[in-house]
């Protein structure tokens, strides 16, 4: 398992306005297969407090800042996104919450399968219970 890690994004910039690129299997280690943003997410609020059991995801914040916090089921880390020309990756089987939207943030998610809902884990116990599992296997 790959804990969470920040990607650099090409920034070309230019007087007419900056501009940046991803790209599958270069910038995103994955084929990407499904492209969603959250917006106008009210001040305070959360999203997330789910995993994945087989989903790559990197999040971009396009507009304003939001902060993600990671667990593996061993140590927890918050990423601060508020810079367009960086991406946060976040493999399987990883906790993540958002919180922090500050007023007109977009983030945008660039995700390596189509939505499935049967494969979110949205309970932190049995999170906890499937992480310890795959240590001791
Ligand atoms: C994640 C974080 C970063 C769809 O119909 N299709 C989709 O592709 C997605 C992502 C969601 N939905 C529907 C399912 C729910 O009725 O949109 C609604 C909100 O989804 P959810 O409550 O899961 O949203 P978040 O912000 O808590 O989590 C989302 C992603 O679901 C999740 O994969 O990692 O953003």
């Amino acid at each position: 398992m790959t804990f969470p890690y920040l990607i650099e994004l090409p920034k070309i910039i230019d007087n007419r306005g900056n501009l940046s690129v991803v790209q599958n299997h270069k910038e995103i280690p994955f084929d990407i297969q499904r492209v969603y943003w959250l917006y106008e997410v009210p001040t305070g609020e959360l999203r997330g407090g789910h995993a994945h059991k087989d989903l790559q995801q990197v999040l971009i914040a396009l507009h304003g800042s939001l902060a993600v916090t990671v667990d593996d089921g061993h140590s927890r880390q918050t990423f601060m996104l508020d810079k367009p020309n960086q991406g946060l990756y976040i493999g399987s089987n990883i906790w993540r919450e958002m919180s922090d939207f500050s007023e007109g943030a977009v983030c945008m998610v660039l995700a390596s399968k189509p939505y499935d809902p049967t494969g979110y884990v949205r309970n932190y116990d049995e999170f906890r219970r499937d992480t310890r599992s795959c240590v001791s296997t």
